[in-house]
């Protein structure tokens, strides 16, 4: 078991020796000693925050988050079933920690989210009888909601992720219920509501998979309606999880640069790189999904081989490529999760498996991957 500091030692020594798969790879500026350093001119490397290491629970991770990191995102604990569970009460014990960690480091604080179909309770959408609400009721606990949260951040959570999610995958708009009794714009009114709470702050579409063709054309269409609309509509937040295969370096390339034209600034906003068998066809982060375990599906139970430990870092490596091709628009790339222990890889969209999608390994050590997202960075 590694202690606290052989493990920071380790990742500070990152640009001077690095493991031994490193052989054949170029080295690394010794100078380089995290992701934030690396990027320091490009943009801001964030992690997402799991509820230990919002507590402080996990001091190897906060320790790792402090030295390479310089925003953060809350995993789940802004989400609305979390931050106001029933009506009337707000729980913000665990997001005033997430708040103060990142205030006390330094970082640039996201929110994450406000009005998304997942994950926010029932009773939103009913009155007391259980009757759906009508549109301006359910308007008025929307604002209600994001006045309250947004406004108790006020200048302190500098991004919100306003609307998550509201793209179907041939960019429709999703069906919820947010839409289906407000109408469509809902998504313009919880910009105008986060808008009013907190006018400094920077907020975000976020969504998955639009890097497809369908979906691309739905998202540049919501945020191009939103724009002429006078919507304060900053940054669109490309969630990036993705996979070995896919999508192609040429994809990301060519959606970056659709969203920049529309004169708004790009976030990749959930990274992560699944190297598992895909389990589905569907390009989807659906948290809704749940395929059934089979041993196929998990063969690296006992650990990464080499091979594909290698073909991570260099798809890591490569999409950074891009990300650094595109640093006047893209303003932020946030892992989601911190180490391959702590990512919803594991068990999603099959339960129990054995995932390896981000930059450092189940004891807190930087992978191959590391090393390649440092090298990508500009010399
Ligand atoms: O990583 C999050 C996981 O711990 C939660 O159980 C799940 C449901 O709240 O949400 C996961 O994060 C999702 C994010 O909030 C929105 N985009 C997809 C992410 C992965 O499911």
């Amino acid at each position: 078991m590694q202690t606290r500091r052989s493990a920071l030692q380790t990742i500070i020594l990152a640009g001077v020796a690095g493991p031994s798969l490193l052989a054949g790879f170029p080295a690394v500026a010794e100078e380089v000693k995290s992701l934030k350093a690396a990027y320091k001119d490009d943009f801001v490397v964030g992690v997402a925050m799991n509820a230990a290491q919002i507590a402080g629970k996990d001091a190897l991770g906060d320790s790792i988050i402090r030295a390479q990191f310089n925003s953060i995102s809350p995993e789940n604990c802004l989400k609305w079933e979390n931050v106001h569970p029933e009506p009337g009460r707000y729980d913000f014990v665990v997001p005033d920690q997430y708040v103060a960690f990142g205030e006390k480091n330094g970082m640039f604080i996201l929110g994450h989210n406000l009005v998304w179909h997942s994950q926010v309770p029932d009773w939103v959408f009913h009155d007391d009888k259980g009757d759906l609400l009508t549109r301006d009721a359910l308007l008025a606990r929307m604002q209600d909601h994001i006045r309250t949260v947004v406004g108790r951040y006020k200048g302190r959570i500098q991004s919100w992720d306003v609307v998550n999610e509201a793209l179907n995958d041939d960019g429709s708009l999703r069906q919820s219920l947010w839409y289906k009794i407000i109408g469509d714009d809902y998504i313009a009114k919880a910009f105008q509501y986060a808008h009013d709470a907190d006018p400094e702050a920077q907020l975000n579409y976020n969504d998955y998979s639009l890097v497809d063709e369908s979906k691309r054309h739905g998202a540049v269409a919501l945020v191009t309606k939103l724009k002429e609309q006078g919507i304060p509509v900053a940054t669109v937040g490309m969630q990036g999880h993705y996979n070995l295969d896919w999508p192609s370096a040429e994809l990301v390339d060519a959606t970056i640069s659709d969203f920049a034209k529309l004169g708004v600034k790009v976030a990749v906003s959930e990274f992560d790189i699944d190297v598992l068998p895909p389990a589905t066809s569907q390009h989807t982060a659906d948290v809704a999904l749940n395929i059934k375990q089979n041993p196929t599906l998990n063969p690296y139970a006992n650990g990464l081989p080499d091979r594909v430990q290698k073909q991570l870092a260099k798809r890591y490596g490569d999409l950074f490529d891009v990300f650094v091709k595109h640093r006047d628009v893209v303003n932020r790339v946030t892992f989601w999760g911190l180490t391959d222990a702590d990512s919803w890889k594991n068990d999603w969209p099959v339960k129990g498996r054995t995932n390896y999608p981000l930059l450092f390994d189940r004891s807190g050590q930087p992978k191959l991957a590391y090393y390649a997202v440092i090298r990508a960075a500009r010399k």
